[in-house]
């Protein structure tokens, strides 16, 4: 059995105290952080979901795999974004939209984007489209980042934009949204900037965006 084929099965078996060697071992075997998290992580929790959808699996099932889950990121943590590169100046504004208490991908896309050199204020779960206006107003960030996980609360998503709309914040402010059940068209419907599958991408996507901006203004 490969490395990462055992970090699928011990997340989906949620036992939350042999993750850590297991992803010890595989950094020692020369595995990346980014294939840990993307080849093994993330289909485990997939897997759990889908035995939820079918009764095989309870909450309690889910609640073990995600600890397990949140475990392998903590350690994997220091080695997501670029890491080491010079402090950016800009600030992302994040959080899980209103309702809905997922967080894993969250704080993986955070953990990205503060590897590559973002100060991330981190709003969390369950976050009030008032809370994101008055974090806007108090961080002035350069992007603001929602992530949905239920599709009955990514609406929330638009909502929350219309609310920055209604606060005069919208313009000149680079939304991001992501999580499972989002995808690209959603994004284009909301007028959302940046769509994003996975948090390497949104890392990505997010300097490209931000140093395209700084070129248009060197041009101006
Ligand atoms: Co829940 N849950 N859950 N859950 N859960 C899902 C989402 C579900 C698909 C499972 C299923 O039924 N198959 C289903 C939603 C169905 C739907 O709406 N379509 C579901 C349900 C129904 C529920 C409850 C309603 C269950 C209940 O109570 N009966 C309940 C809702 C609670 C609430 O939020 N109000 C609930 C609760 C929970 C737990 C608390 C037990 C736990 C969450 C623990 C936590 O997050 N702290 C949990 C879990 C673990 C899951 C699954 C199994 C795994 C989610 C996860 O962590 N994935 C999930 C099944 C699934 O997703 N396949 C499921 C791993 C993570 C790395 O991936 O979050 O997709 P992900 O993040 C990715 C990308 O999406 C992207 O980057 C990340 C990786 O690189 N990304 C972004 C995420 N945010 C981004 C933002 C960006 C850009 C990219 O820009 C800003």
């Amino acid at each position: 059995m490969s490395i990462l084929d055992a970090i699928y099965n011990v997340v989906l078996e949620g036992k939350r105290n042999e993750v850590e060697g297991l992803v010890r071992q595989a950094l020692e075997e020369g595995v990346s952080a980014t294939d840990i998290i993307e080849k093994a992580l993330r289909p485990a929790m997939d897997e759990v979901g889908m035995r939820f959808s079918k009764a095989e699996f309870f909450l309690p099932d889910l609640i073990l795999a995600a600890e397990a889950t949140k475990r392998a990121i903590a350690y994997l943590r220091p080695l997501l974004g670029e890491g080491g590169v010079a402090s950016r100046q800009e600030t992302v504004v994040i959080g899980t939209v209103q309702g809905d208490l997922h967080d894993i991908g969250k704080n993986l896309v955070v953990a990205t984007l503060e590897g590559t050199g973002y100060r991330v204020v981190d709003l969390g779960v369950d976050v009030a489209p008032e809370r994101f206006v008055e974090a806007v107003r108090t961080h002035k960030p350069a992007v603001v980042g929602f992530s949905a996980l239920l599709s009955t609360t990514m609406v929330n998503i638009p909502r929350t934009i219309d609310a920055l709309r209604e606060a005069g914040l919208r313009e000149g402010l680079l939304i991001a949204v992501g999580g499972a059940p989002v995808t690209q068209r959603n994004a284009d419907e909301w007028q959302a900037d940046i769509y994003a599958p996975d948090a390497g991408t949104a890392a990505r996507i997010v300097n490209e965006k931000l140093a395209a901006r700084l070129k248009n203004q060197e041009v101006l």
